[in-house]
């Protein structure tokens, strides 16, 4: 949406443009990146729908070109787009943001990680008037939450409500007709939340210290000092917002890194490409040989229905074949270039790549997801099942999903019919969900597949201590033990979500078998082998264990009865790690 070439003002010029436009590419060999995303986050009813309209909305600049909203709305992601505009040495400079509204319902959060990238704004709404211990939870929850997803991240504050800090009596006055509706101007704001801004960064610093402490080797988050407030009340605010978000986005040095980046020739024929597929079109080639993205509808040829998903393999094959198609050596870092127009159109909030399947709809994953997550919805979902034995199994299965978070392939089968994907993307779908831990593959049945839904699971297991199979394989002779442990997680105030999840992810894609799983613990068959020596393949059994404590220690076991030493049970911890 956001990165046609060449771009629609340029097109209104006509040919002259154009040429011009393309001439610069071909001159320069490279363009430069002003295109971002920025993702709101913040508990429901925080303001974040409110945040993003009045990003769209607000009069900011006369000179400003609003693009119409590009809405989808799926209850548990909207995405939409703005453009910033503000003169920066007699030339207006333009910033597009696509703005990805994020359901703030911790039941979700499974299906919000992925769409958290560490390339984009994040911008979390944070409800006045706070209170200490509300405050220091939520920011815990969101920071950690960006922090997992997208470590190192650009995070600006924004207060919201803020009205609720004008004492009550000063709140409408008489001359409440004026444009901002407040007898106190929003800049006035500022100064009355000062406790409350000092609370917020106070709170802050401590999660980020906190952070730090557990994660030492990860770049810390780039949390701005400077907090916005804002109010519905005040119609000024939606400026201040959009000029500190503005801000933020062009700031010298940059900020996030995909802005004000050279995008090289290259790079943009890939990104043409893969809009190309996208749209459904041929891409379309200059007489040097090179790609040129059409942006007439009456001059490219549908070659198919444009794309909703593609897995990365395909994307590589095609790539390397309309390049062969074009010059008469393919260059070595082909696939690099795509990969880096990939990561741009990513960070641009253009396309969203997960595991390794590339979404250009971004709502595919919420879609899918939402099904599992809401049973009301999922029950919607299945009720036109016609077949009354296989409605009888598909209710069964979506009985255990609710009581033992357990889903069965069936279910899966039944639930994203409707969404219109031919079984083999289905398929697709599911590995790419098990491999970025939106789902986890736990079992292979006689009866099929057994997924689990990460974050629903009930707690069953408390600790290593009450597993037979583990009791038993630690009992024998020459079982060999080694035990990684990441500790200080404050478990009241870190509410872990999803990064237990997501470690149990990792090893479960190095399983071979799933012995128990649950929200904070896992037993799993590995197969360890011993590589040095000639005694090759030593067939012991060999357990891990992974458990989020009570007491907010994570920690992965290794046991493993046939091996000479512990060392290659080290090795394969460290590699998970
Ligand atoms: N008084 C007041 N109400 C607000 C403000 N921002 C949002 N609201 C209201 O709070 C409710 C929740 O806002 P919404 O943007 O939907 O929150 P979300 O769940 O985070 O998307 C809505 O009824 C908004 O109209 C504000 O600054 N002042
Ligand atoms: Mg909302």
């Amino acid at each position: 949406v956001l990165l046609q070439l060449p771009p629609p003002h340029i097109l209104r010029e006509g040919m002259p443009g154009v040429r011009r436009f393309f001439h610069r590419y071909t001159t320069d060999e490279a363009v430069t990146n002003r295109s971002a995303r920025v993702v709101f986050l913040g508990q429901q009813g925080a303001g974040k729908t409110t945040l993003v309209r009045s990003m769209r909305t607000a009069a900011f600049s006369p000179a400003q070109h609003e693009k119409p909203p590009v809405v989808k709305h799926v209850s548990l992601l909207e995405v939409s787009c703005c453009s910033l505009s503000r003169p920066v040495g007699g030339e207006l400079a333009t910033t597009l943001c696509s703005l990805w509204d994020l359901s703030g319902n911790p039941d979700y959060a499974t299906a919000m990680l992925p769409y958290m990238s560490a390339g984009s704004l994040y911008v979390i709404a944070v409800p006045v008037p706070v209170s200490t211990n509300e405050l220091r939870r939520s920011l815990t929850y969101w920071l950690d939450l960006v922090q997992m997803a997208a470590p190192g991240a650009v995070v600006q504050l924004v207060l919201t409500h803020c009205e609720q800090l004008v004492p009550h009596q000063l709140r409408y006055s008489p001359i409440a007709a004026c444009p901002s509706g407040m007898a106190v101007p929003m800049a006035g704001i500022q100064a009355l939340a000062a406790n409350d801004l000092a609370e917020v960064r106070a709170a802050v610093k401590q999660v980020l210290a906190n952070q730090q402490v557990v994660a030492p080797t990860m770049a810390p988050l780039r949390v701005q000092e400077e907090i916005t407030c804002f109010s519905t009340v005040s119609s000024s605010s939606a400026d201040t917002l959009r000029a500190r978000l503005h801000e933020v986005l062009v700031s010298e040095p940059p900020l996030l890194s995909c802005m004000g980046q050279r995008i090289p020739y290259s790079t943009l024929q890939a990104i043409s490409f893969l809009q190309s597929l996208r749209d459904g079109r041929e891409a379309l080639y200059a007489p040097e040989g090179r790609i040129v993205p059409q942006e007439k509808e009456q001059q490219h040829r549908p070659i198919c229905m444009g794309k909703s998903s593609v897995c990365q393999t395909e994307v590589e094959g095609r790539w390397l074949k309309v390049l062969s198609s074009m010059v008469p050596t393919v260059p070595s870092d082909a696939v690099l270039t795509l990969h880096h127009a990939v990561a741009l159109l990513v960070d641009q909030g253009e396309l969203y790549r997960y595991g390794k399947v590339i979404l250009f709809k971004p709502d595919t994953i919420a879609r899918f997801l939402h099904a599992l997550v809401d049973v009301g919805y999922a029950r919607q979902l299945i009720e036109n099942v016609s077949d009354e034995q296989q409605r009888k199994l598909v209710l069964f299965s979506l009985t255990r999903l609710v009581t033992h978070g357990e889903l069965h392939e069936e279910l899966l089968r039944e639930l994203w019919d409707p969404f219109g994907l031919p079984l083999a993307e289905t398929m697709e779908m599911v590995l790419s969900l098990c491999a970025s831990g939106g789902l986890v593959l736990a079992e292979h049945t006689q009866s099929g597949r057994r997924l689990m839904v990460p974050l629903r699971m009930p707690k069953l297991y408390s600790t290593s201590a009450d597993d037979p199979e583990w009791q038993a394989l630690l009992k024998r002779d020459d079982a060999k033990r080694v035990a990684l442990s990441f500790r200080d997680w404050d478990p009241e105030l870190t509410p872990l979500l999803g990064i237990t999840s997501r470690v149990l992810a990792v090893c479960c894609s190095t399983a071979t078998r799933c012995c128990k799983y649950d929200n904070r613990s896992a037993v799993l068959e590995v197969s360890i082998s011993e590589s040095s020596g000639s005694d090759a393949a030593s067939d012991g059994p060999a357990l891990l264990w992974v458990e989020m404590r009570e007491s907010g220690e994570l920690v992965i076991e290794a046991c493993a009865a046939g091996l000479s030493t512990s060392q290659p049970l080290l090795t394969f911890l460290l590699q998970i790690r």
